[in-house]
C-alpha cells in the first residue's frame, strides 16, 4: 500500500526525518528550485503539508494541493498559515504549543538579563584584553525589582510574567481582557498606557493582521530612552521601522529581539546598532524542546490519517 505524501516545507533534524521518511512519502518543497514546476508536478497527490512557525503554507501554495486535508506545524504560531483558505476547504489546522513554552519564556528572561547587565560587551571586555587594559567594565543597568509590562498574557507571556516575579519586579500587562488567572498583576488595557509605566517591556501575543504592529511609533515613544523592549513572538507584532529608528536617535533605550522581518536577512541597520541584542529565532531551540515539537508534527499526521482525534488541533 503507497505511504501518505506529504509536502515538507522546511528542513527538520534528522530524529525527524527519519520516521516521517518511514511513515510518509515526504515531498521536500524547499530543496525544490523551480518551486512551482514542483507543486505541479507533485501537488496532485499530497494529503498533508508539514511545515514550520515562521514558514506557514500560503494560499497559492494550499491552492496548488487539491487533495490537501491537514496542515501541521512545528511551532506554536500559525500566523504564516492562510487560514482562511484552510476554512474554505475544511482543511486541518495543528500547532505544538506547550511543549515549547517554557524554553520561549527562559529565552525571554535571559535577553532581558543579558541586554541589561551588558553581558555580551562583557565578554568581549574579558576576551579583547580591555579588562587588563582598560580596567573595570561599565556598570550597566539593574533588573531585579523594576517594572516589567508584558504584552498578551498567553501561555507564553504568563510564564515570562512568572519568572520575573522571581525577580521582584513590579507586573503588569495588557490583553484582550483581564485574566483571573493572574490575580497578582496588573491589567492595563492600553498598550501605550502599559509601555509608559513599564522598564521592559515582553511582546509574547500570538501575530495575526489584528495584532500588526500593535508595538508602534506610540507604544516605542512611551517606552522611552530608558526602556527595553523584548520580543520573542513574531517580528510583525513591531513597527520595524519605527523600532530602527528610535534605536538610532536613542528615543527608545534598547530592544532584545528573537525575530524579524524577512528573517533571516535582517535589515542591515539592525548590525550597526549597539543598544541591541539580536538573536536567530531561537527561543524555542532546545534538544528537548525541538524533539518534543517534532514528535507532535508527526503524531498528528498520523492521527488525522487514522482518523483519530488532532493532539493539537487550531482549526
Ligand atoms: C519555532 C516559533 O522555533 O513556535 C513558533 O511559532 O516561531 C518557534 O518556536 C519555529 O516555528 C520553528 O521553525
Amino acid at each position: 500500500m503507497s505511504k501518505v505524501e506529504i509536502l515538507q516545507v522546511g528542513p527538520y533534524p534528522e530524529w525527524d526525518q527519519v520516521p516521517l521518511d518511514a511513515a510518509f512519502t515526504m515531498h521536500r518543497y524547499f530543496e525544490a528550485a523551480d518551486k512551482a514546476a514542483f507543486l505541479a508536478e507533485v501537488g496532485g497527490n499530497i494529503r498533508g503539508i508539514a511545515t514550520r512557525g515562521e514558514l506557514g503554507a500560503n494560499r497559492a501554495m494550499i491552492e496548488a494541493l487539491p487533495k490537501l486535508e491537514v496542515i501541521s506545524v512545528y511551532g506554536v504560531g500559525y500566523d504564516a498559515v492562510d487560514l482562511a483558505a484552510c476554512r474554505e476547504r475544511g482543511i486541518r489546522v495543528t500547532n505544538t504549543p506547550d511543549v515549547l513554552t517554557a524554553d520561549v519564556a527562559d529565552l525571554g528572561v535571559a535577553m532581558m538579563l543579558c541586554l541589561s547587565r551588558g553581558m555580551i560587551g562583557a565578554e568581549a571586555w574579558v576576551k579583547d584584553g580591555s579588562w587588563a587594559a582598560k580596567g573595570l567594565y561599565p556598570l550597566k543597568n539593574r533588573v531585579h525589582g523594576r517594572r516589567a509590562g508584558v504584552l498578551g498574557l498567553g501561555r507564553i507571556g504568563f510564564e515570562v510574567a512568572k519568572r520575573l516575579a522571581g525577580f521582584d519586579m513590579q507586573i503588569s500587562y495588557s490583553d484582550v481582557s483581564a485574566k483571573d488567572y493572574a490575580p497578582d498583576w496588573t491589567f492595563v488595557a492600553d498598550a501605550v498606557e502599559l509601555a509608559r509605566n513599564v522598564d521592559f517591556l515582553f511582546v509574547t501575543l500570538a501575530a495575526s493582521a489584528a495584532t500588526r504592529h500593535i508595538v508602534g511609533r506610540e507604544v516605542i515613544e512611551a517606552l522611552g530612552p530608558e526602556g527595553m523592549v523584548i520580543n520573542i513572538s513574531r517580528a510583525s507584532n513591531i513597527d520595524e521601522e519605527a523600532l530602527l529608528a528610535a534605536l538610532e536617535a536613542k528615543t527608545l533605550g534598547s530592544a532584545a529581539l528573537d525575530v524579524f522581518e524577512g528573517e533571516p536577512a535582517l535589515n542591515p541597520r539592525f548590525l550597526k546598532l549597539d543598544n541591541v541584542l539580536l538573536q536567530p529565532h531561537h527561543a524555542s531551540g532546545t534538544f528537548e524542546t525541538r524533539k518534543a515539537m517534532g514528535k507532535l508534527v508527526r503524531d498528528n499526521l498520523t492521527a488525522h490519517f487514522a482518523g483519530q482525534p488532532l493532539l493539537t488541533p487550531v482549526l
